[in-house]
């Protein structure tokens, strides 16, 4: 059945409809009338879904893991879109390398990493660990507003505009190693961003403390969505795994392993019950309006570990390791995903208020604890009331009936789990259309799985990742595509199309080129259309070109040797998908402009000779004629 791995899958729902065999047959078919003939209609006429042409119902947001980029993918059909780079440089877009992105990546890093990052003749970071992407919200849905997501490797966080689907913002996050979980509030709106610190740190990390675990802290972070500046951080017990806000605008909830504060495997084990935090929000709002807090680094830093100030913080124990932590779409219930337990622990968002009373039992928001099979490690939901649970060790997706488990666990004899289908291998996060949503729509559901193994042709030792779709309309909940990935989607989101609008051309007023407006106007040059001649301050040599198909504005520029050379180019068509590039050969330097867009990069010129510079973006039937002359002057000449 190599048919499965066929980028255009077969036929989904249509072929499903269909007996095993009859099944097969029409999925063979189906690859050969790709072959030939008039493609669209005969494709239509096979059943192959989506027809070549057609779009997507949903946009598909997906994380990269260590390439440190956001892919978009279209969903269901899991055909790339594009990649957005975050934390990572590319070369194809020029990010990292330009002075657009350049900012983006360096103003919100600390000083003392700046000045770290300096020593290493770097200017920032040029790599990251990218595992949650995330949606802005209002009232409980995706409002298409932003994209938020972590970085794992270097502590930041970032945002991308979801109406350029670039990033606009990337923060580092002081006072704590290594961000893992993130989740923006659902309601009434993002709002803030919580972000889970992973691991524990001495607060004052100055080198003087090691094997003092009482000085050791973790901290969950509130940053303000729409200015990415930190709102207040609060400072835990436990290791912090992943988060998610409920649909009240009341709480948010973290997992945590490690309640042991352990450093080593065998002292992060010891406990039998790890416990997830919930995050009273208006009290710890009003804790910091009233100045209960210290502040470190310019943050305020609330305490709320185990056993201190109880109105800001509750540590529910859950059994050993919990990792994954889902609201359901129902706004009542939070499912917390045990891990190196079979079991999930849901917790009911009505009793939290009363856990927050005096004397509270400690598990008393807990209303139900299904065994749901071996490694639980993130839950989805179809908004219908099911839950959809990958199993990591057993490699197989559960689905489980919530009330029936709230049922069960007050003692009556039901069975919530209703079925459990394989997948290939050990799941990781999955993801239902729309389901972290109040309108999840329960057609849809993607496994991320971390091993392909022997599911595609061998590419030697490093094998791609594995992504299987599954139909949850049907009770079976059959897999009905494959798709390998490169490292490592970890989680994604199913956006409705409809609530995503990019533009298709840039605005000249966009803040992007801010700086490049600024420079332009100082240098007296009209940014959208350049000057004739380099514009020269001392060593600094400013050249600014625009692009229309298939030209620069300039054929050719002199510069001398050591001068440092900023180009800055405006693309000027206005056509959508009118893309020009601007490389220099020989200088390591090239970046895209976009229609209506500038980009710049800075660089020493110091080669003497002629240097040919090209557009690498193919726009035009000249494409290849699209190109001009630096002449570096020797010194001294
Ligand atoms: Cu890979 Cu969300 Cu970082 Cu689970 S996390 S698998
Ligand atoms: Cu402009 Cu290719």
């Amino acid at each position: 059945m190599s048919d499965t791995n066929n980028k255009f899958n077969i036929t989904r729902r249509g072929m499903l409809g269909a007996t095993a065999t009859g099944a097969i047959a029409a999925t063979t078919g189906a690859a050969a009338g790709l072959l030939g003939g008039s493609r669209p209609a005969q494709a239509a006429a096979e059943g192959l879904t989506p027809v070549p042409g057609d779009l997507d119902e949903y946009y598909g947001f997906w994380s990269s893991g260590q390439t440190g980029e956001l892919r978009i993918l279209g969903f269901p059909s899991m055909r790339e879109l594009m990649r957005v780079p975050v934390f990572n440089r590319c070369s194809a877009t020029g990010w990292g390398q330009t002075n657009e992105s350049l900012k983006v990546m360096t103003e919100g890093l600390l000083p003392e990493t700046r000045e770290f990052l300096a020593k290493r003749n770097m200017e920032t970071y040029d790599n990251g660990d990218l595992h949650h992407p995330h949606m802005s919200f209002t009232e409980g849905t995706y409002d298409g507003r932003y994209l938020f997501m972590n970085d794992k490797a270097n502590t930041r966080v970032a945002r991308v505009r979801c109406d350029v689907m670039k990033t606009d913002k990337i923060i580092e996050i002081p006072n704590t190693g290594d961000i893992h979980g993130l989740r923006p509030q659902k309601y009434p709106r993002t709002g803030y961003v919580f972000a889970n610190g992973e691991h524990e740190m001495p607060i004052v990390n100055d080198g003087s403390v090691l094997d003092e675990p009482e000085e050791y802290v973790n901290i969950f972070t509130a940053i303000d969505g729409d200015t990415m500046e930190i709102a207040w951080q609060v400072m835990v017990s436990g290791n912090l795994d992943n988060c998610d806000a409920d649909y009240q605008g009341k709480y948010a909830f973290s997992t945590s392993y490690n309640s042991e504060m352990g450093m080593t495997l065998a002292e992060m084990t010891e406990n039998e019950m790890d416990h997830c935090v919930i995050f009273n929000i208006k009290e710890i709002e009003k804790g910091i309006e009233a100045g209960d807090y210290e502040e470190y680094k310019g943050v305020k830093v609330i305490d709320g570990r185990k056993g201190k100030n109880k109105k800001y913080t509750r540590y529910v124990p859950i059994p050993n390791s919990p990792h994954g932590c889902n609201t359901a779409p129902d706004g009542k219930h939070v499912v917390i995903n045990g891990k190196l337990s079979p079991t999930c622990s849901v917790i009911d968002v009505n009793k939290v208020d009363a856990l927050f009373s005096e004397g509270a039992e400690e598990r008393s928001c807990i209303v139900a604890e299904p065994e749901l099979g071996l490694g639980p490690l993130h839950t989805a939901f179809d908004g219908k009331g099911m839950a959809y649970t990958t199993l990591f060790l057993d490699s197989q997706v559960v689905k489980w009936d919530i009330e029936k488990a709230v049922r069960a666990y007050a003692g009556e004899d039901v069975n919530p789990i209703v079925t459990k289908t394989d997948v290939h291998y050990q799941p990781g996060h999955n993801h239902s259309s729309m389901g972290e949503t109040s309108e999840a729509d329960g057609k849809w559901l993607i496994s991320l799985n971390k091993f392909s193994k022997d599911r595609f042709i061998n590419v030697g030792p490093l094998k791609p990742e594995n992504e299987q779709l599954l139909d949850i309309t049907r009770d079976d909940m059959p897999v009905v595509h494959d798709g390998p990935t490169f490292a490592e989607p970890h989680d994604c989101i199913i956006v409705r199309r409809d609530l995503v609008n990019p533009v298709n051309v840039w605005s000249r007023d966009d803040p992007m080129w801010e700086e490049a407006r600024k420079q332009a106007e100082a240098d007296g040059v009209d940014l959208d259309w350049g000057a004739d001649e380099p514009v020269r301050d001392g060593d600094k040599v400013r050249v600014y070109m625009h692009s229309i198909a298939p030209q620069f504005s300039m054929s050719k520029f002199r510069v001398r040797q050591g001068d440092e050379v900023t180009v800055y180019i405006t693309n000027m068509d206005e056509i959508d998908d009118l893309t020009h590039g601007f490389t220099l050969s020989n200088h390591g330097v090239a970046f895209e402009v976009p229609p209506q867009a500038t980009a710049s990069a800075t660089f020493t010129a110091d080669r003497p000779g002629v240097h040919w510079f090209y557009c690498q973006w193919f726009c035009h039937a000249l494409h290849m004629e699209m190109r001009g002359r630096m002449l570096v002057e020797p010194r001294g000449a």
